[in-house]
């Protein structure tokens, strides 16, 4: 497989991570108000609409890729690797499976192959990352798919909410997992479950017992020193306790931090922390 004919393609759940070696494509969702549209691109500014959401009380909805976007994003690729955020949860998945099969139909030998993550944010990342490095060390495009299905298996997203009101007024929660959220001063510790689905975990009042929830469910569910990439809104000092937490354990772990961009701080709401992780 031509390295140079690859392209990863992820939509913006993803939060855009930056191209490394391989072209990378990152397809916008949209977030939607009576008053305006914001496109999850580079364009957007991500702390300005957030500022707009503070302040906004009306309905506010998203809306994801359709198909002929997913085309665009594949460009003229020989082999295109394709990354979504849950099927269970968005639309964003079937697009971008329509969007491979025609590209597949209308270019004889080219091949395209979409991922769904279960999830979102972080733990797309840390699959673009392996398929990176694996179309780097020479695989074939089988092999990569392989490698990529076997992986992400073997990572896992877990993630701190002070609201759930987004996703609840949105119908991606139940309603119990939305009442859990509704006291102030309690954030909801939880995790993508296996279905791809919000599964909440625990009630906690403050930061530090959530950092503190969340730090044991990583090694409940196998954390050993591997990677880890946190996604926060507007809060980069959860992000860092986080990290102080892990390297009590682990100090040579670096996990990669940065800000959300817009489909996840829509959801994840400030104070959100999205925290995508390798199992052993
Ligand atoms: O298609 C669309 O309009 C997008 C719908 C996306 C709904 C879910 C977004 C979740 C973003 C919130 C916390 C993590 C939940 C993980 C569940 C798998 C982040």
């Amino acid at each position: 497989m031509n390295a140079l004919r690859t392209k990863i393609v992820l939509d913006s759940s993803a939060d855009m991570p930056k191209a490394q070696s391989i072209p990378l494509a990152s397809v916008p969702l949209k977030i939607i108000t009576a008053e305006k549209e914001y496109v999850d691109n580079e364009k957007l500014d991500v702390g300005a609409m957030i500022t707009d959401l503070r302040s906004y009380s009306g309905k506010s909805s998203t809306s994801c890729p359709n198909p002929q976007e997913f085309l665009e994003a594949f460009g003229d690729a020989d082999y295109v690797f394709c990354i979504t955020i849950t099927g269970s949860l968005s639309g964003s998945n079937n697009a971008a499976n329509i969007a491979a099969r025609q590209y597949e139909e209308a270019h004889p030998g080219r091949k395209a192959r979409v991922f769904d993550s279960l999830s979102t944010g972080p733990e797309l990342v840390l699959l673009a990352r392996k398929i990176e490095e694996e179309i780097i060390s020479g695989k074939e495009f089988s092999e990569v798919c392989d490698i990529a299905d076997a992986y992400l298996k073997k990572t896992g997203l877990l993630f701190m909410l002070e609201s759930l009101k987004n996703l609840a007024n949105n119908g991606r929660v139940s309603p119990i997992a939305a009442k859990m959220s509704s006291v102030l001063g309690i954030r909801v510790v939880g995790k993508a479950s296996d279905a791809g689905t919000l599964q909440p975990l625990n009630k906690c009042r403050g930061s530090k017992k959530a950092l503190a929830t969340i730090w044991e469910h990583m090694k409940n569910e196998g954390y050993r020193g591997g990677k880890v990439k946190l996604a926060h809104c507007n809060n980069e000092a959860a992000a860092k306790a986080l990290t102080a937490l892990i390297n009590a354990e682990y100090p040579g772990v670096k996990p990669e931090i940065y800000p959300c961009r817009a489909l996840c701080s829509f959801y994840a709401e400030e104070g959100g922390l999205l925290v995508g992780y390798e199992k052993a």
